[in-house]
């Protein structure tokens, strides 16, 4: 049987970092003067740290310089690490670890793809580094989701057909980044606003072993 790739997302689908991320850029838009909503927020979900900032000042209707821009971007990334530290194995997701455990016995490949350029320090945090075969994150892609280069570059590394692919994501622009990889992408939160996904779940809890044995079993051509 062909080895499949389950690819992993990880803020909003291994970690709740999401809630994180919504805090600092809020205080950093609020310093500026600009403010955005919840549902703004699902927006830079899973968009690099460029381009949400480019939003926000969109959606601010501010212009700014370069030089200005790079001072926001890192002191929002400054007020991130600040929560990002404390970050212990508590603060995995409920039963993330339990099926991390269970494709490795079922000895399927497993990735992580990611925007996030923190992605390896908040794995290291929660201790769960050693749980993927390849890691691609922020620093190794150049175009953002949903621009599916994340993921393609997870199932190269892999020697994966996409095909041979499942994704999990929580976020719109990365379930739009698996299905133009033709992955099986399966969305981790709500069923509206996720609804381009092949499957969707609200946590892990919800994935039981049958599931993941016909992902595993599945020839898709
Ligand atoms: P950083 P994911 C993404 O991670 C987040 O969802 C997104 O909100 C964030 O802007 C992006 O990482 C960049 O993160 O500032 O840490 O480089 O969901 O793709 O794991
Ligand atoms: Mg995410």
């Amino acid at each position: 049987m062909t080895k499949k790739a389950f690819i992993f997302d990880l803020d909003g689908v291994i970690v709740d970092t999401a809630k994180y991320h919504f805090l600092a850029w809020k205080k950093l838009a609020n310093s500026i003067g600009v403010d955005f909503t919840e549902v703004q927020n699902e927006q830079l979900k899973g968009v690099s740290r460029v381009k949400s900032l480019e939003k926000i000042l969109t959606w601010g209707k501010k212009s700014i310089s370069e030089e200005e821009f790079m001072e926001l971007m890192s002191l929002k990334n400054d007020d991130y690490l600040s929560y990002i530290n404390k970050m212990n194995e508590n603060e995995i997701l409920p039963d993330v670890a339990k099926i991390l455990d269970y494709l490795n016995d079922m000895n399927q490949h497993i990735a992580l793809g990611s925007a996030s350029k923190n992605a390896r320090m908040i794995l290291q945090k929660v201790n769960l580094l050693n749980k993927f075969d390849v890691i691609v994150d922020g620093n190794d892609v150049t175009k953002a989701k949903p621009n599916p280069e994340v993921f393609l570059k997870a199932a190269t590394l892999l020697h994966c057909n996409p095909k041979d692919c499942i994704v999990f994501e929580d976020s719109l622009a990365g379930i739009k980044a698996a299905n133009i990889a033709s992955m099986v992408s399966i969305g981790i939160g709500d069923k509206e606003t996720l609804k381009k996904a092949d499957y969707v779940f609200n946590d892990f809890t919800e994935i039981d072993t049958d599931f993941l044995n016909e992902l595993i079993k599945e020839k898709r051509t």
